[in-house]
């Protein structure tokens, strides 16, 4: 058998697609752009498995789409900045940046290794202060718009880490990192108003081409809320108390009110008796997290003496304060109705306060749960019998005639904290005067250079408030003596635009040209994990709407389809960890199977979406074949003559088969890869090679070159995206000319499929109009799909709508008109 040496074959390629550039493109192509984008990695030092599972995976598409006619746009880069650099340094005593530029380096190299087909000319590094640069000018956008603002704020505090920590790294009371306790701490902080476009996040989402669940993460983190605020007077005073309900159909069951502690109305309405407890109680809250006071079982509060009248019925009604109301949504105050909320339940039970039922369970049902549902009224006035649909309107009417109610949409989102305490970390450019106050960087001053020596040693300051040459500068404005901003941008700020500059990334005038900005962007297709990508999304989707704001872009939606890759588990089916000892180094398997091998069972495991188990022998299967494929082709000669890429003209019975297996494997492939069902593409190959073996008995190449080089030229074209450097070595050795990589794509002939497909009938009112040809085992909804694109049919269907259709599976599809 010839052998297949894939570390020289490998090796050779690489050297050549880098000298001839191959992959590099620009804007002056006749073909569509298409721009093809994965999630790019932070430089933890080694590329792992799930790198090449995602980045794999892009490849493919990538490639099909370059073989399919457009100019495709695939490149690659770093999100460099962030807390491991800075924690490693601290562990090991390497500086931040020289740890991070060797991780970057090693994984340039072991990506060149996969083979992919990226614009290596296009890399970006968020910590290159080329970078940067942009990054702190569109801080500066985004504050000359009013979307940056300092606020005091009670931030999350790792006690560890000495650093503010974002909602979503808390985890349970800990830090997300280290474990440690988080407290409160009031702290001056940069925010992006992210809520501004809190409405178009949301409902702009369902536009996109994305995975559903992914779509829900995005609409559940913006949380929108439908729902009104109602007003209570305060007895005897003229102050009043606004609440935000989503249940307005609940008002009769209002039993007490309550505020948060913090709320400002709470010391203007609070009885004197009660000021001792009523302080006492708002300190007991201080330094609880908001989760903790959401979560808590056990409900406090203290009453404030005051009361409360209920709009609809004039009852009185006790206010009290608890800290299960949070201060920062809706109005700070709740109208409490423990009868059908579990949480004024729980209160209520505790103190001792009444409970009235005002909704019915539609089926009466004794069942001790509270009934939190929509039903029917009752102990409602003249609202009783009304649905709470009904009663949700007219009570909102009736009250709003009084200016005592509104509809109100609430989001749960919040603005966006961007300061980091930490030292690597593109710094925030703003300057502070004794006399001008808050000044923005001049453009002209950009970037705000990060200083190299600072000790970087968490201390709760942020380093660079050390660094004496950093801190103290002199004032844009007035020259006279100022200090800098110390706080470093949260690296999600890096990558919420990095999609960005690939179109341009060695722009010094701009964060990139407008004129290749609306060439490349937006993004067509997204490929990544799902995993920590809620807030990425999220915010990449704010920059682009806040940049199309100011102007700079087009379009508000930077990626139009997105897909996940699953997770590639251990051997033992676990999620691959160090300390379980099952994690598979690429490294080694490449060096022993090849990357090509090693591709091509990523994509064979199993649906690109779901992952698995890493199976050892799948791998050493995948080698096998193409070993045996390798020595199979290798035995055609070459010819001379240029490349067609047609398909085959069968001179005979057996020519024949091969031209039909050939095609049926153009078919598959050409359908399942569009589709990432990059699986069924390698098992069609592997079936397809076993074909060829069999039929290569009855047609030997020997005496039929021509038309095996022909079909095997075409198989390796459609293996090229899986396979690059196998595939371009055996092009080349059965004497095409040029790269396969930039071949078209191969087509076949649908007279060839016939045998394999059958006739369905298809009938509109009733008459015969049209036979479709259909793989055997089509669905109804696809036969219905391929009836309408069929012009003979559109002719009877134009103008009228589809009121039913009947399907005999594999026989006849009947349409019936309004
Ligand atoms: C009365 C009521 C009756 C409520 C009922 C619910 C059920 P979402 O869907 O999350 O928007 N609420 C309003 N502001 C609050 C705050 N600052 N802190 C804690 N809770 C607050 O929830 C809206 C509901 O959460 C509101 O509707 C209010 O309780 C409570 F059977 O009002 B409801
Ligand atoms: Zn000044």
């Amino acid at each position: 058998m010839a052998k297949y040496n894939h570390l020289e074959i490998e090796k050779k390629w690489h050297s050549v697609w880098d000298k001839t550039k191959l992959f590099e493109v620009d804007e002056s192509s006749n073909m569509p752009k298409y721009y093809n984008l994965v999630m790019y990695p932070y430089p933890s030092g080694d590329l792992h498995i799930g790198h090449w599972y995602n980045f794999s995976g892009g490849d493919f598409y990538a490639r099909y789409k370059r073989m399919n006619g457009f100019n495709v746009l695939n490149p690659i880069g770093f999100d460099s900045f962030g807390l491991p650099a800075e924690n490693a340094a601290i562990m090991n005593g390497i500086a931040p940046k020289k740890w991070t530029y060797e991780n970057i380096e090693n994984m340039v190299r072991q990506l060149h290794r996969m083979g992919p087909s990226y614009d290596w000319n296009r890399m970006v590094v968020t910590s290159d202060p080329e970078y940067y640069k942009w990054t702190q000018w569109m801080f500066l956008e985004l504050y000359k718009r009013g979307l940056a603002y300092k606020k005091k704020q009670v931030a999350n505090w790792c006690t560890s880490c000495n650093t503010v920590l974002a909602n979503e790294q808390v985890v349970n009371g800990g830090c997300e990192r280290c474990g440690s306790d988080v407290i409160q701490k009031d702290l001056d902080q940069w925010l992006f108003k992210i809520t501004d476009y809190a409405n178009e996040l949301y409902t702009e989402v369902d536009k996109l081409d994305w995975p559903e669940r992914t779509k829900i993460s995005q609409k559940n983190w913006i949380g929108r809320s439908e729902g009104a605020e109602v007003v209570f007077a305060v007895a005897d005073t003229e102050k009043q108390i606004k609440v935000f309900t989503t249940r307005i159909d609940t008002l009769f069951g209002v039993t007490f009110m309550v505020l948060a502690p913090e709320n400002p109305l709470v010391a203007e309405i609070m009885n004197k008796d009660q000021a001792k407890e009523v302080e006492k109680y708002i300190a007991t809250t201080q330094g609880k997290t908001e989760l903790d006071r959401m979560q808590e079982k056990q409900k406090t509060g203290v009453f404030t003496g005051a009361y409360a009248v209920n709009p609809i019925n004039n009852e009185k009604i006790p206010v009290w304060i608890s800290d299960y109301v949070l201060m920062g949504y809706g109005t700070g105050a709740i109208m409490a109705v423990p009868a059908h909320d579990e949480r004024d339940m729980e209160f209520a039970k505790k103190f001792d306060l009444p409970i009235i039922d005002v909704i019915a369970a539609p089926s009466a049902g004794k069942d001790e749960k509270l009934f939190s549902d929509y039903g029917v009224l009752v102990n409602s006035g003249d609202f009783t019998g009304l649905t709470s649909k009904e009663a949700q309107e007219k009570i909102n009417s009736k009250l709003a005639e009084k200016g005592l109610a509104g509809k109100k949409v609430n989001f749960k989102i919040r603005d966006w904290l961007i300061s980091r305490q930490r030292y690597w970390g593109a710094p925030i450019p703003i300057i502070y005067c004794e006399k001008c106050g808050e000044v923005p960087v001049p453009e002209s001053d950009l970037p705000v250079i990060l200083p190299e020596e600072v000790s970087i040693k968490p201390t709760g300051e942020s380093p660079l408030r050390h660094d004496k040459d950093f801190f103290n500068t002199t004032c844009p404005k007035c020259g006279g003596k100022a200090t800098r901003e110390t706080d470093t941008m949260d690296t999600f700020v890096c990558s919420s635009w990095y999609f960005l500059r690939y179109a341009d990334p060695k722009n010094d005038k701009e964060f990139a040209a407008k004129d290749k900005l609306k060439y490349w962007l937006p993004v067509d297709m997204y490929i990544g994990g799902a995993e920590h990508t809620v807030l990425h999304l999220l915010y990449s989707r704010f920059f682009t709407k806040a940049l199309r704001d100011a102007g700079h872009l087009d379009f508000g939606e930077p990626f139009l389809s997105l897909r996940h890759q699953g997770m590639i588990l251990g051997p033992d089916g676990l999620k691959m960890s160090k300390s379980k000892g099952n994690v598979i180094d690429p490294d080694i398997e490449v060096d022993k199977y090849g990357a090509d091998a090693v591709r091509m069972y990523l994509a064979f495991m199993g649906p690109y979406d779901q992952g698995g188990p890493w199976n050892p022998n799948g791998l050493v299967g995948v080698r096998r074949f193409l070993d045996k494929f390798f020595d199979f082709v290798i035995r055609i000669n070459p010819e001379k003559g240029d490349w067609h890429n047609g398909v085959i003209v069968p001179a005979d019975e057996n020519e024949v088969r091969l031209a039909r297996i050939t095609n049926k494997l153009i078919q598959k492939v050409s359908a399942d890869l569009p589709e990432m069902k990059f699986n069924t593409c390698v098992s069609a190959f592997m079936e397809t090679f076993n074909a060829f073996a069999e039929l290569e008995k009855d047609l030997p190449i020997a005496k039929h070159n021509s038309v095996w080089r022909q079909a095997l030229g075409q198989t390796l074209l459609l293996m090229a995206p899986f396979a690059p450097h196998l595939t371009e070595e055996l092009f080349e050795k059965l004497g095409f000319e040029g790269s396969i990589h930039i071949q078209t794509w191969p087509t076949f002939d649908m007279k060839l499929l016939l045998d394999d497909l059958i006739t369905v009938a298809v009938q509109v009112n009733g008459k015969l109009r049209d036979q479709l040809l259909v793989i055997p085992g089509t669905t109804e909804a696809e036969v219905l799909k391929l009836a309408k694109e069929s012009e003979k049919i559109a002719n009877y269907l134009t103008g009228k709508k589809i009121a039913k259709s009947f399907y005999v599976q594999d026989k006849i599809l009947s349409i019936v008109t309004d």
